[in-house]
């Protein structure tokens, strides 16, 4: 993650920057001026974007957070003891760290280490959580883990369990995701492990509702990707013309996000512009389902194995712990 982009996300709309030359900007361009528009499904969460997808998890229809709650709720005393106690516990993509802090009272990790491209909240929730469970060290660390990194020495090195939860995986194509998985498997050791929760496939009316709501909150967050876009590359995007479109592909088995030109539009930025025709679309997220399977298949392949999985009684989603081998 480049400090830009760090800047750029912890910026709301009251204090809009434009900054030519940075990363960020170039790679907004890029994607914006490929004959498929695309753009990073990163830039949907600005604050506005954050509080829309905390408002997606409270729908009826998104079923992924809830069931992934239920299950752990439910097999919090089973996957400790699989687990083991005493870990470093390694959560990617932290945010308020609620998720985690869920597991602590069976887990009893011995180090929690938090890791979010912004930092700036989850310290502050990382204090609270230090004050209920004094006993554990908590290292909060701000870093991008979709790019290259590496864990500092202040990260312990014995019984790395990496956390991942919220299928977060699926954003990845496959295999991106396999390096990603790989890159885990290389940072930790030979007593670790990995503890990622999937949506599986499941019906298709299913899959589109959850991502194509009745309230219209997932277009909300969809769209107000826009407003995120024109902050940093000071384009000007006008919400109105465009629409959300969310469907379920399964030959690739995956959900894929457009945002779809509603006539005619023409959006410039300083040093460019794009011109779409009505109906053509930027793609903005993959969200990829998988088997239970086909997901151990995987951890497999990136050097996890004895996979434990756990699910919900229909079998929508499921929380997997696998080995370091
Ligand atoms: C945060 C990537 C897991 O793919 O379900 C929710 C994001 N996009 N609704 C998902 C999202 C639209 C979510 N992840």
């Amino acid at each position: 993650m480049s400090d830009t982009l760090k800047q750029h996300t912890k910026r709301d709309a009251s204090n809009p920057i434009i900054d030519l030359s940075n990363q960020v900007g170039a790679e907004i361009k890029a994607g914006l001026q490929k004959e498929n528009a695309n753009l990073s499904p990163k830039f949907l969460y600005d604050t506005l974007g954050s509080v829309l997808f905390e408002a997606i998890c409270e729908l009826p229809e998104y079923y992924p957070t809830r069931t992934e709650a239920e299950i752990f709720l439910r097999y919090l005393p089973e996957m400790a003891r699989r687990i083991g106690t005493g870990a470093t516990l390694i959560d990617l993509g932290a945010g308020n760290c609620a998720k985690a802090a869920k597991l602590f009272p069976l887990l009893h990790p011995e180090q929690y280490v938090p890791i979010d491209i912004s930092a700036e909240h989850m310290r502050d929730y990382v204090k609270r959580l230090q004050e209920r469970f004094p006993h554990i060290e908590m290292t909060p660390l701000e870093l991008d883990f979709s790019v290259q990194w590496q864990l500092p020495e202040e990260v312990r090195a014995s019984k790395r369990v990496f956390f991942y939860p919220g299928s977060s995986i699926g954003n990845f194509d496959p295999d991106q995701a396999l390096v990603f998985l790989r890159q885990m498997r290389a940072a930790c050791g030979e007593d670790g492990g990995i503890l990622i929760g999937v949506d599986l496939i499941k019906e298709l009316g299913l899959l589109n509702a959850a991502y194509d709501d009745a309230l219209g909150v997932t277009a909300a967050f969809n769209l107000n990707m826009l407003r995120h876009v024109n902050r940093i590359i000071g384009a000007d995007f006008d919400v109105r013309a465009w629409s959300h479109k969310a469907f379920f592909n399964p030959t690739l088995s995956r959900i894929e996000m457009h945002l779809e030109a509603r006539t005619d539009v023409i959006v410039r930025w300083p040093g460019g512009m794009r011109h779409f025709k009505q109906g053509e679309g930027i793609h903005t997220e993959n969200s990829y389902k998988y088997s239970v399977e086909k997901m151990t298949q995987f951890l497999k392949t990136a050097g996890f194995g004895n996979a434990r999985a756990w699910s919900d009684e229909k079998n929508w989603f499921a929380v997997i712990y696998a080995e370091a081998v």
